[in-house]
């Protein structure tokens, strides 16, 4: 089965995402997602320039030594864009075989190990009881998992925190530059403890909580923060500090009890080595549309799996329909599955361009046996969204001092 094509398409149904898709002489096609927030372009020039000459006339079947020879074979190994790229077109050749075959991914993979995927929602609110109520409606909503964020008193907008505003996530929408947001560490440490203490006195101890940090910590005061979250009893706290500097965690770890989570910007597994093998974390984040596809996913799935760590995979809305698809049949098949983050399916321009299969069901969601990755892309209808340039937003201190945002 010879590959004729790889086509790359970038749309913005309400935001964008780069689709890959591959044909082959069989008549047959498979799509993956190529899409990286902020730096899409980046992406589609990698692919279109770099890897489409290569792979026209390979055998589509060959999808280790494909992706050997995308990683192995450019020399630069590594990195976000290039594992961005590799993981579309890993994507893509996943489903054509799964396709081929006539059986989902996860048959390919090995088979199921559980039924259904249990997935976290998100609440936000600009103060505690907007947070809480949506923390309510979720729970009504069948949600056994919930991330809670806040807006900090004295702090305009940080992450995560917008309700239910369309951009709630990143106040990325469209414009000409980054947005800029401001951090104050000290109003963040005196806030956080008293949303968690709220949520557990209102809702008790049987829903699960979690906590996105996003990075913005040192170690000292993420143990500190971890300590005091101890008696909410959360599932995981998330990238309480960044991890270029793996030993960060070790020293979080030393301190705190609280579940540890962290990936959602790794492309490979040596990002993640020394931190699963020490046993610094409980979750690992990597997100298979970031980090070189199933292929390698699956790799650190099984590795992680020799340490107790559990996966989370990242399931933020900047991932396409065919990158949560990838997840969903990852998510299915991995002994050591933990949870998938979920915050919707998207709204009606997503679901016009993308043709998806999953549903929820009272705090899970469910695959249907459909060959490949079971999702469609309409080209027809992506055109009727062009890409527009956006940028992930900047933190910066009152004193102008650029902060991790
Ligand atoms: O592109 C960046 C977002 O996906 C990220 O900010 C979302 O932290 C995130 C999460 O946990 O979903
Ligand atoms: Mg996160």
């Amino acid at each position: 089965m010879k590959i004729i094509d790889v086509k790359i398409f970038v749309s913005c149904p309400s935001r964008n995402f780069v689709t890959v898709k591959i044909e082959t002489d069989e008549g047959l096609y498979g799509l993956g997602d190529a899409t990286l927030n902020g730096r899409e372009m980046a992406v589609v020039a990698y692919l279109q320039e770099h890897i489409k000459p290569c792979l026209i006339g390979k055998d589509a079947h060959q999808i280790e030594d494909i992706w050997q020879y995308l990683y192995k074979g450019c020399y630069w190994r590594r990195g976000p864009i290039t594992m961005t790229a590799i993981a579309g077109i890993d994507m893509a050749l996943w489903d054509l075989k799964g396709k081929v075959a006539g059986l989902p991914v996860y048959q390919l993979l090995g088979g199921k190990s559980r039924t259904k995927i249990k997935v976290y929602g998100h609440a936000n609110g600009q103060n505690i009881d907007e947070t809480l109520d949506h923390l309510g409606k979720l729970i009504e909503d069948g949600y056994k998992a919930v991330r809670l964020q806040c807006a900090i008193p004295g702090l305009e907008g940080t992450y995560g925190t917008l309700a239910d505003k369309k951009d709630y996530y990143e106040l990325q929408s469209n414009r000409p530059l980054p947005p800029e947001q401001l951090w104050d560490t000290n109003k963040y440490l005196n806030f956080i403890p008293s949303l968690f203490k709220k949520a557990r006195e209102k809702y008790g101890m049987e829903i699960q909580l979690l906590h996105d940090v996003h990075s913005r910590l040192t170690p000292i005061e993420a143990a500190k923060l971890g300590k005091e979250l101890e008696p909410y009893n959360l599932l995981f706290l998330e990238d309480p500090v960044p991890a270029e500097n793996q030993s960060n965690y070790k020293l979080i770890r030393h301190h705190t009890t609280t579940p540890l989570a962290v990936g959602e910007v790794f492309n490979s597994i040596w990002d993640a080595k020394k931190l699963i093998e020490s046993q610094s974390i409980d979750y690992i984040r990597m997100a298979a549309t970031h980090a070189g596809g199933l292929t390698s996913i699956k790799r650190i799935m099984d590795f992680a799996s020799l340490y107790n760590v559990r996966t989370a995979p990242h399931g933020p809305p900047d991932i396409s329909p065919i990158g949560h698809a990838a997840h969903a049949h990852l998510n299915i098949w991995a002994p050591n599955f933990g949870i998938q983050e979920f915050v919707g399916f998207g709204g009606t321009d997503m679901n016009k361009v993308f043709k998806h299969s999953l549903t929820y069901d009272n705090g899970h969601l469910l695959l249907k046996d459909i060959p490949g990755l079971g999702v469609d892309f309409d080209e027809q209808e992506a055109k009727q969204f062009p890409y527009k340039r956006s940028y992930l937003p900047i933190s910066r201190l009152e004193d102008g001092t650029l902060w991790d945002w």
